[in-house]
């Protein structure tokens, strides 16, 4: 009999990778999406695996929709991926932050305690949860310390998770993902934002990028190594919490700084903070400008992930270089214009 997965927030950019592995591992995939009147499933329909899902409309804030739901599935496997992820947003929206990212997750737990099948979930947890606790190393150990609303919503579900797993001996647990990219990235996040606006400069189609905070270091991997490692939390026996990351770090600044290399535009850096600006070095014009609009009330300066225990336990290591990383999404967005 095949295995059955539910993907709660399936048309994201997680969910749509992890679908495509998920199916590679002959698992019957049902995809929830929430109804909503910019329906888009073209990440679906980029990897090929429109047809191969069976979509299901969830609203994950209503208990009885997702009673229904996993009561009708019968899943053996959730993954639970839905949520407001653009922390930008959530200083603007707290209470929908909070709503979608924490109180939903006690609706899934809800129908899972009162389950008779035993259903393994899978809860996305993330990096955000640290904040600025620390300059160094973070593993599963570190003090969480939030900047953000999305980052506060993410640590009340993370303990959620812990709470019914020992409570309720529920087979749950969260991989604390730091930053992940691809081609399939949302547009608003920064990698996205630099890779499609770099590549507009070069084709013409535009004269400057305005950005924010530059000097924020983040762990960045590739999106699709990291579906792998949720996969393998849930095919624990005993399951556990793990920090899923590359153990290295750039600064937004190093991120544009590669990706002007690999597309092959000179650059120059001149002024400081607010007034620090890019040059293009071929016809000096400003490619790159820092708005206040961009800064978040509070930022994450330094984000760096010490993966060991999901080296020992899973086997996982991130594979993908960021220069690769930033050679596929520039590839993709490249050929989109073509
Ligand atoms: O790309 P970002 O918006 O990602 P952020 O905030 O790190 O969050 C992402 O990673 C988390 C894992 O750690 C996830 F939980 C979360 O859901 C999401 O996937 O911003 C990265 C950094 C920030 O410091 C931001 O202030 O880039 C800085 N930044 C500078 N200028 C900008 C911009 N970010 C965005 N989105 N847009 C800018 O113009």
């Amino acid at each position: 009999m095949k295995k059955k997965a539910l993907i709660t927030g399936i048309m994201g950019q997680d969910g749509t990778y992890l679908a495509k592995l998920l199916l590679s591992k002959n698992y019957k995939v049902y995809g929830a999406y929430r109804r909503n009147s910019n329906y888009e499933n073209n990440r679906l329909r980029k990897l090929d695996i429109e047809d191969k899902v069976e979509l299901i409309n969830l609203e994950i804030n209503e208990f009885n929709s997702v009673e229904y739901t996993i009561n009708t599935i019968k899943p053996d496997e959730i993954y639970n991926l839905a949520a407001m992820s653009f922390v930008a947003s959530s200083f603007n929206q707290p209470l929908y932050t909070a709503n979608t990212n924490f109180i939903s997750l006690i609706n899934i737990l809800e129908v899972l305690k009162k389950s008779k099948k035993k259903i393994s979930l899978y809860q996305a947890s993330t990096s955000e949860m640290f904040g600025n606790s620390k300059n160094g190393f973070i593993d599963e150990n570190t003090h969480f310390d939030p900047a953000s609303p999305y980052g506060i919503s993410k640590v009340a579900a993370h303990y959620l998770i812990k709470f019914y797993r020992k409570a309720y001996k529920l087979e749950c647990c969260s991989g604390i993902l730091f930053n992940h990219e691809s081609p399939l990235r949302g547009e608003e996040f920064v990698t996205k934002k630099i890779v499609r606006q770099l590549c507009e400069i070069l084709k013409n189609k535009r004269k400057y990028i305005t950005l924010g905070n530059i000097n924020a270091k983040r762990d960045w991997g590739f999106a699709p190594d990291y579906v792998e490692a949720m996969w393998k939390m849930l095919q624990l026996k005993k399951k556990e919490d793990f920090v899923i990351g590359t153990g290295t770090t750039y600064s937004i600044k190093e991120f544009i700084n590669l990706t002007c290399k690999y597309l092959k535009i000179k650059i120059k850096w001149i002024g400081n903070g607010i007034n620090e600006k890019c040059i293009n070095l071929e016809n000096n014009r400003i490619i790159i400008k820092i708005s206040k609009k961009y800064y978040r009330p509070l930022d994450i300066n330094y984000l760096r992930s010490k993966p060991l225990k999901a080296k020992k336990v899973l086997k996982w290591t991130s594979k993908t270089k960021l220069y690769t990383i930033i050679k596929e999404m520039c590839d993709d967005v490249l050929s989109s214009m073509n």
